[in-house]
């Protein structure tokens, strides 16, 4: 065979990152369970550059030179597993199988450890960016073993986003699960982002009363700062948009319940497997479903609260300012529990990811691409054994510059009763994070109390037991 890569899974994202190979110089193998579909690429897209069809899996692998690299963008799930038994009999030692779909990082483990008893490379890779992105860059994140990243990097470095630096948003993220873990997380913090946007939107609607169309033109000033970003640049596009068939601003003709596919869920599911608290994503998370649960909400439409008042043109534009401060300092929270996140992933699976090329790769081609992870990069560049981003002493003091702002935002959301669950939980973080103590020693009181839990002492080694239902007194636990 000719092909340097091929291509099974025709529909839009493998179709579009088939073109992005050809279109990189690159002998792209094409193939799709329904051939229409391959036939279809070649005569819409064949003058791009050099596809090889074809219409069975058997000459699907004979068109790939050795050692073969096929990519895989079929449904995650069960049809991933049909189309890996379908084509690793027709693989030799050495070849390389990458899937490129949202897989759950424990299928990709399960995959790459049955291939490589078969000898054959398995790579997990994320790949953030959606269609847009697969045709003219995406950001990438595989994960498998090392040597079948230095066959495959180089190509996979061809197609990616550039950093505005001008390297690829790609790397060898770490062994086996690692790239889909990392792809988890992302977006998991792409749901936190969104929630915060949200929030500020809300409160500049309701609090500040500005207009879908006025609330544009501010996240268009506040991309400009440190807030930087894809999201808070198509956010304004969203807001600006009018509904060409009632004339009203589009934000206001769509039904307010969000969907998911479930990426968010599984990093939340993760986390709590981890022991990683990663409350702003959760509540978005929770924040979308609850939006969804729309009996929940008309059997409650007469509870109890203030409406919002709308401030005057003076007080608002300030108070937009403070929003601005509580969304910004959220946003570090987010990422600090989404990196702390991979860091126990990294820890528990023994991966060895590294935190700051992490941040480098997401810096574009991903949907939570932003200048802001350059300076995440820097910060793990410096320190790579961080504890957290907040402890890195820039973070530190932009938080805390922040903050004053940030509670002031949650006061006035919870005065007016405009639900803030992504600001708040991220303040919450923030806060417990500072104090000195925690009530968390009351907890292990009442641990012990009630199952004999045993608890630590502030003044002396070993676990202890109180006897509550006898005389008190305290005995050293086994
Ligand atoms: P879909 O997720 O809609 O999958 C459609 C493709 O899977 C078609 O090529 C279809 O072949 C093939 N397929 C199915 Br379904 N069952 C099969 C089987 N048993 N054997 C062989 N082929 C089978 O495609 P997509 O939206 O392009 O996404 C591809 C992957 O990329 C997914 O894992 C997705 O989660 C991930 N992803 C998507 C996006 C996005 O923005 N859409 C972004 C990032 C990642 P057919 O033509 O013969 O039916």
């Amino acid at each position: 065979g000719t092909a340097q890569i091929g291509v099974t899974g025709l529909a839009v994202m493998g179709r579009n990152l088939a073109r992005n190979f050809a279109r990189n110089g690159l002998t792209v193998a094409v193939h799709n369970r329904t051939a229409a579909k391959t036939r279809a690429l070649v005569e819409e897209f064949g003058e791009e550059g050099r596809f090889v069809p074809a219409e069975t899996p058997e000459e699907f692998v004979a068109a790939l030179e050795r050692p073969r690299r096929l990519v895989v963008m079929v449904k995650a799930g069960e049809p991933t597993d049909a189309v890996i038994e379908e084509f690793a009999p027709l693989l030799e030692e050495g070849d390389v199988i990458i899937d490129g779909g949202n897989a759950h990082f424990e299928d990709t483990r399960r995959r790459e450890r049955e291939l490589r008893e078969r000898g054959i490379h398995f790579v997990g890779a994320g790949v953030s960016g959606g269609e847009e992105g697969a045709l003219h860059g995406p950001s990438i994140m595989p994960g498998g073993s090392a040597e079948s990243y230095e066959s495959l990097g180089p190509l996979l470095e061809k197609i990616a986003a550039k950093a505005p630096d001008g390297t690829p948003c790609v790397t060898h993220v770490g062994p086996d699960g690692a790239g889909h873990f990392v792809k988890m997380v992302h977006n998991g913090i792409e749901y936190a982002d969104m929630q915060l946007i949200a929030e500020a939107y809300h409160l500049l609607r309701t609090v500040a009363g500005y207009s879908p169309a006025k609330i544009a033109e501010t996240f268009r000033g506040w991309n400009t700062g440190r807030l930087d970003s894809y999201l808070i640049e198509i956010t304004a596009e969203v807001l600006a948009h009018e509904d060409a068939a009632s004339g009203k601003p589009f934000v206001d003709v769509v039904q307010d319940r969000a969907e998911q596919k479930g990426t968010g869920r599984w990093t939340v599911q993760i986390a709590l497997d981890l022991g990683v608290p990663v409350s702003g994503i959760a509540e978005a998370v929770f924040a979308r479903s609850l939006s969804g649960h729309a009996d929940l909400r008309e059997a409650s439409g007469a509870l109890a609260g203030p409406v919002p008042e709308p401030l005057d043109e003076k007080a608002a534009e300030a108070f937009a300012a403070q929003v601005e401060q509580a969304l910004y300092a959220s946003k570090i929270v987010s990422y600090t529990q989404g990196f702390h996140q991979i860091r126990a992933g990294s820890e528990q699976y023994e991966w060895g990811v590294d935190l700051g090329s992490v941040a480098a790769i997401w810096r574009a081609g991903c949907i939570i691409r932003a200048a802001f992870l350059d300076r995440i990069r820097a910060a793990y560049d410096a320190e790579p054994e961080l504890v957290s981003l907040l402890s890195d002493k820039r973070f530190g003091e932009e938080i805390g510059a922040a903050q004053e702002d940030w509670r002031a935002v949650v006061v006035a959301a919870t005065r007016q009763g405009v639900p803030v669950p992504g600001f708040s939980a991220a303040l919450a973080y923030y806060d417990a994070l500072r104090a000195e103590r925690l009530p968390a020693a009351l907890t292990q009181g009442q641990r012990d109390f009630f199952g004999a839990h045993t608890y630590r002492r502030v003044d002396r080694e070993g676990s202890f037991h109180t006897l509550w239902g006898g005389d008190r007194t305290e005995v050293e636990a086994g």
